[in-house]
């Protein structure tokens, strides 16, 4: 799946570099992080100077991310070798795309469709759950450290994008680098109370609130659900908060495809689709400049919010019987 040339490649960047970032993409996830953390501190214990560098702020869900401190935004001058880690495309870096310009080399490592192949060297397959995943495997092809500290995070990637290991892009090989992981002493149980049991009570009204607003179509195969900056000043809650209202939605028999339109500002929404079976969330958020995963997807458009739900509405019941 890896190559082994590429690899070779990768193990002499490495050795010749000096300086070397390692970056995610804005709004950063589970996924992103983890990765961003397992391959930062993994290189870290090599006699290498290790930036890790922060796209966006961190999300109050992941704070207690083993090594969290250490991202910062980069202070350096130049790289001799930067990571770009689960990132579609440059843009994705937000503020940080100017890294490019400061960097010798760059190496690409992701999991998205839509992948624009941007680096010096290119680790790039859908097939694979998670970035998180495709660490693990540079880290042991390349055999450079791993812990406990590593291993949790990179944990933390894979739980993350794979739905708690329930989607299809989870296989055989990624239960095997699961058991890898708890090899390293990892403490699963800890690390799922922090991801999925330890939700804030603002976080729950903001929940209640969403919810009880919903409307479905299509036979209820299509839910949407919308939250308000008005709602955020309700229930004190944040544009981060609205984590889990969308997949609960999508856990509805009926639902196969599960929208959240988020109020960024009264014309900018920012739009996370879920699907089920035959609909595939890529396709219906590429129509809006957006993309993802099969399951998972997001876009952002440019109206009110009342135009946005009909416009997503209609591109949905394109993909439906
Ligand atoms: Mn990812």
């Amino acid at each position: 799946m890896m190559s082994k040339n590429n690899l070779i490649e990768l193990k002499e960047l490495i050795q010749a570099s000096k300086n070397i970032g390692v970056v995610s993409h804005i709004n950063p996830d589970g996924d992103n992080l983890g990765s961003l953390l397992g391959l930062g501190l993994s290189l870290k214990s090599l006699d290498k100077e290790v930036y890790m560098i922060k796209a966006d702020f961190i999300p109050n869900d992941y704070i207690f991310l083993n090594g969290i401190e250490e991202l910062k935004t980069f202070d350096g001058k130049t790289l001799d070798l930067l990571f770009v880690l689960d990132c579609s495309d440059k843009n994705r870096l937000g503020l940080n795309q100017n890294l490019f310009d400061l960097s010798t080399k760059v190496v690409n490592i992701d999991h998205h469709i839509s992948n624009t192949i941007f680096g010096d060297l290119n680790f790039v397959d859908n097939s694979v759950s998670s970035t998180g995943e495709l660490i693990y495997d540079i880290i042991k092809g390349l055999t450079l450290p791993m812990d406990k500290d590593i291993a949790e995070n990179l944990y933390v990637a894979i739980s993350s994008d794979t739905g708690r290991f329930s989607y299809e892009n989870v296989s055989s090989k990624t239960h095997e680098v699961i058991a890898d992981l708890y090899d390293y002493s990892i403490d699963a149980y800890k690390l799922n109370k922090k991801l999925y049991q330890s939700r804030s009570l603002d976080r729950t009204k903001l929940f209640i609130e969403a919810i009880s607003n919903v409307n479905f179509y299509n036979n209820s195969s299509i839910a949407i659900v919308k939250v308000t900056q008005k709602m955020l000043r309700k229930t004190n809650a944040k544009m981060e908060d609205t984590e889990g209202i969308v997949e609960f939605l999508r856990d509805t028999d009926s639902v196969e495809a599960a929208f959240l339109l988020k109020e960024l500002s009264e014309h900018e929404i920012k739009v996370s689709l879920r699907t089920k079976s035959n609909v595939d969330a890529n396709m219906i958020c590429s129509a809006f400049g957006g993309g993802g995963h099969t399951r998972a997807s997001g876009c952002t458009i440019k109206d009110t919010i009342i135009k946005a739900e009909e416009l997503v509405l209609m591109e949905a019941k394109k993909y439906m019987d």
